[in-house]
């Protein structure tokens, strides 16, 4: 075994991509603004320094570790040069810090906070930029910059999008879109994974808690929300515990207390998913047209095919989105009702507020879903309301659309469709089919992964991708004839939609115990296949008969 001092105590270095993960595994917090393990190295804000046994000061980050070498984390010079860099930093930013969208998880806040900065000694240089509003999804606000780059890597590298990039030098460099367009005229996705890793309130997601409080206030206004699959493992990590288990019926008791009139599971929407687009996918099939076929549930990954690979959206699902579908379902059931009936989702994703927003899913200028909310609004209204959600007794959703089957609850995972469209279209129904179908290589973190199951006298090729960077360099693939499959899962955002921006902050390890918790209730659901929901069914039997096509399926105009 290899070792190096840290603090004079030997550390094993066992793989460690750098000195930072190996101060880290030795239980002390290092602080960075700019590194994240999934991210490339950019070394830039360097208050991860240690000091060498020589008395140089290096950026632990940015060093291999190495058997022998000896590093400090915390001497006088270290504490000293990291309150300057804080200093500088917060010299020219904004610091209305209680009014901030961030307040409570930024972390130049927590900082300043760790280091007992009472005072800043330098004058306060903060320009006076615009805030950026236009995009449906997020907001930016540039005065709370510091230049680390987190969102430009993770826009480029893990979404291949490169919407914002270092525009200008030297002390006038700022995070800008090509030709200085806003947010809603760049290329962006609004995928929110940049408001995810940006430390501080210079990328946020958009706020729409006040709209539904306005709704939940009138009486003219019937309420009706929609709870999407991921939210229900993620919303405890900021309101109780953080082990990734179903919170599902403390959400609809909080929802009912804050007076929303019905509430409804998404995976409702997801098992009428599975019905149609494995009908459209054996369709295909049949007539071997138009394959492979790319899932459509995920809006941000529709946005990229527009903008880089038009020609594929001719591939893509016409399925609307689980929300979507159940949002237009939602608007039929109620369409007699003596109020206006408004349509919530609560989702982990900031894309759904731009997909909730778009032209094809309007009827006469009113949309389907009315607003979208994320996990972290939903945690914002949770504890403006005072009510202590670890003390809520779970309850159950409303009738009619009732309980999803477990196939409907792993959408929120990546690999979740596939697993679902594949326990419909496959001859074998027993419970050993299932259960082999778990080690096929379709659950877990992987960015990117492929099974392939027998199929009559064929053998289906399935890819299963999440980070749309992942996804480009699967359909270089396709396109160059190297890879052949017949149907592929997008996700835009690290783990499917339990990694979605909209949710609590989660690296992968946490990510993965989100998964846990949807596969733990897929295993307690009675009902596992879409097909055998009685729900569903009796719904193709009534409000859907000869409205399948309207209120299911979407042509996206690009
Ligand atoms: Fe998702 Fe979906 S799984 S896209 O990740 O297909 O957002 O959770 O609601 O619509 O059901 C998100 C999650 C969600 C849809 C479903
Ligand atoms: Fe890039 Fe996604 Fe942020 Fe848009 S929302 S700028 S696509 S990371």
């Amino acid at each position: 075994a290899e070792f190096m001092m840290i603090d004079d105590i030997p550390v094993e270095i066992q793989g460690e991509k750098n000195v930072l993960e190996l101060i880290r595994k030795a239980g002390i917090d290092l602080p960075t603004f700019c590194y994240y393990s999934e991210l490339s190295v950019y070394g830039a804000c360097r208050l991860c320094v240690v000091e060498n046994k020589w008395g140089g000061i290096e950026a632990s980050c940015s060093t291999i570790p190495k058997a022998g070498m000896e590093v400090y984390t915390n001497t006088p010079r270290l504490r000293k040069y990291r309150k300057m860099i804080l200093e500088l930093i917060l010299a020219n930013h904004c610091r209305d810090c209680t009014t901030c969208e961030k307040s409570g998880t930024c972390k130049l806040q927590e900082l300043a906070m760790r280091f007992g900065i009472k005072e800043v000694r330098f004058e306060n240089t903060k320009k006076d930029l615009p805030m950026d509003t236009s995009s449906c999804c997020i907001v930016r606000d540039e005065t709370k910059c510091i230049l680390c780059g987190d969102c430009v890597r993770m826009c480029d590298e893990v979404q291949n999008v490169g919407a914002i990039d270092f525009v200008h030098r030297g002390s006038e460099m700022r995070i800008g879109t090509a030709f200085h367009q806003c947010m809603a005229k760049s290329n962006c996705v609004g995928c929110g994974q940049c408001a995810a890793v940006c430390p501080t309130g210079a990328i946020v997601v958009k706020n729409d808690t006040a709209s539904i409080w306005k709704e939940l206030g009138d009486p003219q206004a019937k309420v009706v929300v929609q709870i999407a699959p991921a939210v229900r493992v993620a919303i405890d990590e900021a309101l109780g515990q953080k082990n990734g288990k179903n919170v599902m019926g403390k959400i609809v008791a909080v929802l009912r207390r804050m007076g929303f009139n019905e509430i409804f599971d998404t995976s409702t929407g997801a098992d009428l998913t599975v019905l149609e687009e494995t009908n459209e996918f054996l369709k295909r099939l049949e007539k071997n047209e138009r394959l492979p076929l790319f899932t459509s549930c995920c809006p941000a990954w529709i946005k990229y095919a527009e903008n880089k690979h038009p020609d594929l959206l001719q591939n893509i699902s016409t399925c609307r989105s689980p929300m979507e579908m159940f949002g237009a379902v939602l608007k039929e059931h109620y369409k007699h009702s003596n109020k206006r009936v408004v349509v919530v989702a609560i989702m982990p994703c900031t894309a759904k507020k731009a997909e909730a927003a778009r032209d094809e899913f309007k009827v006469e200028g009113t949309p389907y879903v009315d607003y979208v909310l994320t996990t972290q609004e939903l945690i914002q209204m949770v504890r403006e309301s005072g009510l202590v959600f670890d003390e809520m007794e779970p309850e159950a959703v409303d009738m009619p659309f009732g309980a999803p089957s477990g196939a409907g609850v792993i959408f929120g995972v990546t690999g979740g469709v596939t697993e679902a469209v594949i326990r419909r279209v496959a001859d074998d129904k027993s419970i050993n089919m299932l259960r082999t179908l778990a080690f096929k290589g379709v659950r877990g973190m992987e960015g990117v992964k492929e099974t392939s199951i027998p199929f009559g006298e064929q053998t289906l090729h399935i890819a299963v991708v999440s980070g749309l960077a992942n996804a480009e360099v699967l359909i270089q693939q396709i396109k160059s004839g190297e890879k052949h499959y017949d149907l592929i899962e997008v996700m835009a955002c690290p783990g499917g939609c339990i990694g979605g921006a909209g949710q609590p902050f989660a690296d992968r390890e946490q990510k993965a115990k989100r998964g846990q918790g949807l596969y733990e209730t897929d295993r307690m659901s009675s009902i596992k296949r879409a097909e055998e929901n009685p729900v569903i069914l009796s719904l193709y039997q009534g409000l859907l008969k000869g409205k399948v096509h309207e209120l299911l399926h979407v042509e996206y105009k690009g």
